[in-house]
């Protein structure tokens, strides 16, 4: 078990009971990567596992953060709590986009029942999946009944933090049937349902025909049940409320295998990976493969060295936490 220290375990009681400021800080920490946000998860992680996580993907202009927008506004009045996330991985310095979303958020400022964060990629090979892993976490143990997760495009990154979601909603707009077939194995792969927003433009009837051609090419070579597909238009709010229902519904469907030890498995497997990536001594990796090439070490007594350096450095963490 790790050690708790009593500062930690005050701070996870005063999330736990619900005070924002001390959730605020613990989103900070987190962005920070800091030794302290890491010790607040590990104090946390034994209340995880109850929100209902649900990613929201798609091409940057798609309409995403005011669908979000809608969302949450539905979800409050239906007495739920929220926690959004919203990732930008494209630029740490994209201020434009984060403060429009800032001011579209604003009306949801004073609402204690609505907790925003921003992310910025932070330039580290995993970083980002990992720190909206942890932000997920902390929103969810504090409590948040639904947690939305904002990402641009289908990239790599994306596909990683979808795969942290229950359930991931993939947003396309009019105008864009050839980007559903050029990128149709990502968009396949991560969509469990699929939103297509500004419904009040020509073209959105073309853009249903062509995801389901997609999908039927797919279930011929034995793919999966498609996913569902909704028309919305986030502007006005129009079909949002039908879009959350069929979220909910895919997420009760498969209730049980969300809260698998399988999905958590994956969600975590990153994130050690990670870490255990990080914790990796690069300088004496560096100097054992000058002894290999000099051929004064042989590769097994290599590793055997770099093992014990490894463990060395754990052990040396835990005694200072
Ligand atoms: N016509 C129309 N425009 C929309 C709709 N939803 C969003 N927009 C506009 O699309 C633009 C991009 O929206 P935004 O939510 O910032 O997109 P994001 O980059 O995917 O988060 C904004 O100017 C929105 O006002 C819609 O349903 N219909
Ligand atoms: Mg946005």
């Amino acid at each position: 078990m790790p050690i708790t220290s009593s500062e930690t375990a005050a701070w996870r009681d005063r999330i736990l009971s619900g005070d924002l400021r001390a959730l605020a800080r613990a989103a900070t920490a987190i962005e920070n990567q800091s030794r302290a946000g890491r010790e607040l998860i590990s104090a946390l992680f034994p209340q995880t596992g109850r929100a209902l996580i649900i990613g929201i993907t798609g091409p940057p202009g798609a309409g995403k953060s005011t669908l979000v927008d809608q969302m949450v506004t539905l979800i409050r009045a239906a007495g739920k709590t929220v926690g959004v996330i919203a990732v930008d991985p494209s630029s740490p310095f994209s201020r434009g986009a984060i403060l429009g979303d800032r001011i579209r958020m604003q009306r949801h400022h004073a609402d204690p029942g609505v907790f925003i964060r921003s992310m910025a990629s932070r330039g580290k090979l995993g970083g980002l999946a990992r720190g909206t892993l942890e932000m997920a976490l902390l929103l969810d143990a504090a409590g948040r009944d639904h947690v939305i997760i904002e990402t641009v495009g289908v990239g790599q990154d994306e596909v990683e933090i979808a795969r942290l979601a229950d359930v991931t909603v993939v947003v396309l707009v009019p105008g864009m049937g050839d980007d559903v077939q050029a990128s149709k194995a990502g968009i396949m792969e991560i969509a469990d349902v699929f939103a297509i927003n500004k419904a009040d433009l020509p073209g959105a009837e073309r853009l249903e025909q062509e995801i389901r051609a997609v999908q039927s090419v797919a279930n011929d070579s034995g793919g999966a049940t498609a996913a569902p597909i909704r028309r919305v238009v986030s502007a006005d709010g129009a079909g949002v409320a039908d879009l959350i229902e069929v979220i909910q519904d895919v997420y009760r469907a498969r209730g049980a295998q969300s809260r698998s030890v399988a999905t958590w498995s994956l969600r975590l497997t990153d994130l050690l990976r990670d870490e255990f990536l990080e914790s990796l001594p690069a300088e004496a990796i560096q100097e054992h493969a000058a002894r290999l090439a000099e051929k004064i070490e042989d590769p097994y007594a290599a590793l055997a060295a770099l093992v014990r350096v490894i463990k060395s450095r754990h052990m040396e963490q835990e005694k200072s936490v």
